[in-house]
């Protein structure tokens, strides 16, 4: 039996559900995976069980429940401190905090807009201004962080910032939104790590459609 297990919703649609996961899988921890269709009422039920928050992802660690991505972040560090989800120096990990916890608070304009939807490709997506801003602040940062740091990852090794904006490369490539290239190449390799290739593929085998998230243009 696995030492935790991971409740989630939608490979395909949750975004906070892949940070989870994400950051389960940096952390190196033994995880089942628990996936609860979001629509189904017995399933809502269960969840109110494990999350009190009614959200997912919910990590399940022996007696410990632990309900939002963030907290989840730093729990995992706590256990985990050898995977390095935080960077070693006090001043570094501090912008770490920083910059995860801005993702986590913030930049809705652009999760509305622009949700999460692997299976979906639409080219030339127009962007309205109130996301744009959205991403051009995210992608100052990873420059910020890439010339700061010298990459590859935000933080030079991977850290819970990438799990934080894996979610954000995804809808990039998604919406087909142009930015620039040192963040098409963050991007790139963000998408190629070997664990996003196997979310991204479980993903797109998901039979659910949710339509309210499948827009249309
Ligand atoms: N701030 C929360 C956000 C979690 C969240 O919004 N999760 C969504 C899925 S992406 C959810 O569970 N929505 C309720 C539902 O699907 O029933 C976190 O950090 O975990």
């Amino acid at each position: 039996m696995a030492e935790a297990s991971l409740t989630i919703s939608s490979k395909n649609y949750s975004s906070w559900a892949l940070r989870g996961w994400l950051l389960c899988k940096m952390a190196g921890l033994d995880f089942e995976e628990r996936i609860l269709p979001a629509d189904d009422p017995s399933t809502r039920a269960e969840l109110l069980l494990l999350s009190p928050s009614f959200l997912v992802p919910c990590l399940k660690h022996g007696d410990i429940s632990v309900w939002d991505t963030l907290a989840i972040a730093e729990y995992l560090h706590e256990i985990r401190p050898e995977a390095g989800l935080l960077p070693q120096d006090r001043a570094v990990r501090a912008h770490c905090r920083a910059i995860a916890g801005e993702m986590h608070s913030g930049f809705s304009n652009l999760r509305s807009a622009l949700p999460m939807n692997l299976k979906a490709y639409h080219p030339r997506f127009k962007v309205w201004a109130g996301a744009q801003g959205d991403i051009d602040r995210i992608t100052a940062v990873w420059r910020d962080c890439l010339v700061r740091y010298g990459g590859p990852y935000l933080f030079g090794t991977l850290t819970m910032a990438d799990a934080m904006y894996a979610p954000v490369c995804t809808r990039l490539r998604t919406y087909d939104v142009p930015v620039d290239s040192q963040s098409a190449a963050y991007c790139g390799r963000i998408l190629n790590l070997p664990f996003m290739l196997e979310w991204i593929t479980a993903a797109r085998a998901e039979p659910e459609e949710i339509e309210e998230l499948d827009v249309e243009f």
